[in-house]
């Protein structure tokens, strides 16, 4: 990955009409993609905004939890101001965790799957991270950001020891070695799809969703309401929200930012 490269995709991304891409600011290192872009935000950029990394000193998940990031993945973050409710936003992680399944699909020769509300996995195991930060405003969405992480062309021997067992690469997955640019030009393409669709119509997007669902049948449980509850994973609501019913037959909405989800008996 260097800046010619980037210059290529986001040249081709804005004459091409796409939002998401038009104004891409590339760094050899950084600390977190999701600082940057949050800086431009406040400084008034254009919906669309993106920061790429070739990797980042102190990537972060949710909860301000570590994210490791070599060189060879991609670490991003899309500045979007979405006419949406702020109860919405996460409907963005969703909607980009099917982008990036549909990228690998197409890409290599992988079933990918989406475990709720916001991995990637590969044979059980964690390819890509998303996080999607909103900044609300008056009741309104006034920007959100939207992280995405992928191991991609790298040794998943690379990763952390802790995260071993829990996380993989699509390198380590299928063999392959794609170069970070053309998948994240094929992503740039599929998140601004998306992106439309969310907006759109939100119901096709909910429908894939579920179609790579891993969660959805599983045994789960989530510390809610300052307890764990387990049960079944049911469904996912039009709002994004995690459907589980419970062993006495009850059933709880809960969402992503409520909760912290384990899916019982294996990582998927
Ligand atoms: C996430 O958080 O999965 C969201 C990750 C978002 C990362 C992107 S990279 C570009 C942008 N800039 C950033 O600084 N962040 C975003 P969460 O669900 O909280 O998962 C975090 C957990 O995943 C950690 O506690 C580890 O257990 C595990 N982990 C850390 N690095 C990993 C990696 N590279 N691959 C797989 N798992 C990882």
């Amino acid at each position: 990955m260097n800046i010619n490269s980037i210059q290529y995709i986001q040249n081709i991304l804005k004459s091409q009409g796409y939002i998401l891409g038009c104004k891409i600011h590339y760094h050899e290192e950084l600390s977190s993609t999701m600082i940057i872009a949050k800086n431009l935000a406040i400084q008034g950029c254009d919906s669309g905004t993106t920061v790429v990394a070739k990797t980042q000193i102190s990537g972060r998940g949710r909860l301000d939890r570590n994210w490791s990031s070599p060189e060879g993945g991609i670490w991003m973050s899309i500045v979007l101001r979405p006419p949406i409710d702020p109860y919405d936003v996460p409907l963005i992680t969703l909607a980009s965790g099917v982008s990036v399944c549909k990228v690998i699909q197409k890409l290599f020769n992988l079933t990918p799957g989406l475990k709720w509300p916001n991995d990637v996995v590969i044979n059980g195991k964690k390819v890509c991270g998303i996080l999607t930060e909103g900044c609300i405003d008056s009741g309104m969405v006034s920007y959100a950001v939207l992280g995405i992480g992928i191991n991609l062309n790298f040794s998943a021997d690379l990763l952390p020891t802790e995260f071993k067992a829990s996380a993989t690469t699509l390198l380590t997955e299928s063999g392959k070695p794609i170069e970070p640019e053309q998948f994240l030009h094929q992503l740039l393409i599929e998140l601004n799809s998306v992106y439309r669709e969310l907006i759109d119509n939100r119901p096709q997007i909910i429908d894939l969703w579920r179609n790579f669902s891993v969660t959805i049948g599983k045994e789960v449980s989530a510390f809610y309401n300052n307890k764990i509850i387990s049960g079944i994973a049911k469904d996912i609501t039009q709002d994004g929200n995690l459907i589980i019913k419970l062993d006495t037959g009850e059933e709880i909405e809960v969402c992503s930012g409520e909760v912290s989800l384990r899916c019982n008996n294996t990582y998927a």
